[in-house]
């Protein structure tokens, strides 16, 4: 089923294994043929039919080709699941576990980094659907002297441009030593707004776009109380539970990944130090930000479900799509992330970065098409790099010319934290 699939044997063995492996096609794992998919679908207009007839097939082959160049620059595996319209295609390249060999599997759990700040927005504006929050009001009326400037709206957390300080940008200055010092911490939401509060603002709240974990410490801040319950119950009754998420958890502040997944291969900033194992951790310097576990599968769906319409009314989707620009090619709406890619086709959905993970989940605008891929390692920016492709061959139904990628290392920096992302 999952093609590009290498036995056990040690790390090295497998990695080569997958790389020599015979090219072999993905498979749908469920859901009709193309053709009969279309036919099932049932009487198309003449326009929507149109429309699917110029919208390229997935282009898989490439998709497997940015998989592998992911393990060339250093990941151990690489997997990525899209989910079009009811038909499924599923890859995988390299190993889950170094230690055992094991596969990589797309039905493997992984840290998902700030899509978790997808969450937030998500279950933050369901909260001003029900009159409980007002997206223009100063966030100080809701936590009264908890920032700086009254001027700060809880428009401008969500759309990074409330000029609060990252706070892990010193955190992870030095990228080992940094990760070891909070592995196992648990810090309260106050204390990670209190590091940045050490800080000046870095630009008049409203003025510009300033990504910044801040941002989405305090949405958290803002959930709790406003509800009176954690992050975690609201996820769980908002989102995870009415999409049936089954591999969706927030358990912070465990440390473990619960059930299957792929172990997280942090890399050094020493050139050829070898991978740090980062899978057992807090996640507790990341929280509301970006603590949440999940699966390709339950990202498709969660990314699909929003912009169907199946999460938010209209009106409030209309706000989290009013975009600030981040560069020529990307937008930031209201916790999610828009990408517009070489064929003109713009999708919506989030990146993640947490020690040995690296995660794009996009969508579509009608929410037919998603992809997950993720690759579990970090702190690598050609990793980074070239699985920013998975979308180009999602997405564009080609596989991206070498010449983008060497184009884009400019963006590795593009909206992290400097120093995030190695060159
Ligand atoms: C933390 C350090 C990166 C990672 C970070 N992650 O801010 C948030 C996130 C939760 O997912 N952001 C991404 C570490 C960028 C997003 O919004 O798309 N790097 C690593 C270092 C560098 O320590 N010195 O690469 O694992």
């Amino acid at each position: 089923m999952v093609s590009g699939m290498v036995g056990a044997g040690t790390a090295l063995s497998a990695v080569l294994l997958s790389l020599l492996a015979v090219p072999a096609q993905a498979v749908p794992a469920h859901g009709p043929a193309p053709a009969k998919a279309r036919a099932v679908e049932g009487a198309p207009t003449a326009a929507r039919a149109a429309a699917q007839a110029t919208k390229p097939a997935p282009d898989v082959a490439g998709l497997r080709q940015v998989l592998r160049t992911a393990l060339a620059e250093g990941a151990p595996g690489a997997m990525a699941r899209i989910d079009d319209d009811g038909r499924v295609y599923k890859v995988a390249e390299g190993v889950a576990d170094r230690a055992t060999g094991r596969a990589i599997s797309t039905d493997d759990r992984f840290r998902a980094g700030s899509v978790t700040k997808s969450f937030s927005s998500v279950v933050l504006l369901q909260l001003v659907g029900e009159g409980r929050i007002a997206l223009d009001a100063s966030v100080n009326s809701y936590l009264p002297g908890l920032l700086p400037d009254d001027k700060i709206t809880v428009r401008h957390l969500l759309s990074h441009r409330s000029g609060l300080s990252d706070y892990t940008d010193e955190m992870f200055d030095k990228t080992v030593p940094g990760f070891e010092a909070v592995r196992n911490k648990v810090f309260t939401l106050q204390e990670l707004v209190d590091l940045s509060l050490k800080k000046p603002l870095r630009n008049e709240p409203g003025a510009a776009y300033a990504y910044s974990n801040t941002n989405f410490v305090v949405v958290g801040q803002l959930i709790e109380k406003a509800t009176g319950r954690s992050v975690a119950a609201e996820y769980r009754d908002r989102i995870i539970k009415p999409l049936k998420l089954n591999d969706t958890h927030y358990v912070h502040p465990d440390a473990a990944i619960p059930g299957r997944h792929t172990k997280g291969y942090l890399t050094p900033d020493e050139a050829g130090a070898p991978l740090v194992d980062s899978t057992r951790q807090t996640a507790s310097w990341a929280q509301s930000a970006g603590a949440m576990i999940s699966s390709p599968r339950d990202l498709d769906t969660f990314f699909s479900a929003l912009f169907r319409g199946r999460l938010l009314p209209a009106d409030l989707l209309t706000q989290l799509q009013q975009w600030t620009p981040v560069n020529s090619t990307q937008g930031y709406g209201l916790g999610v992330r828009r990408r517009d890619l070489s064929c003109g086709t713009s999708v919506y959905g989030h990146t993640g970065t947490v020690q040995g993970y690296y995660t794009y989940a996009f969508t579509t605008k009608d929410g037919k098409r998603s992809i997950t891929a993720v690759a579990n390692t970090s702190n690598n920016g050609d990793v980074l790099n070239a699985m920013a492709g998975a979308l180009e061959s999602a997405f564009c139904g080609k596989t991206p010319k070498p010449a983008a990628r060497s184009a884009a290392p400019a963006e590795v920096h593009e909206d992290i934290a400097p120093g995030i992302a190695r060159d």
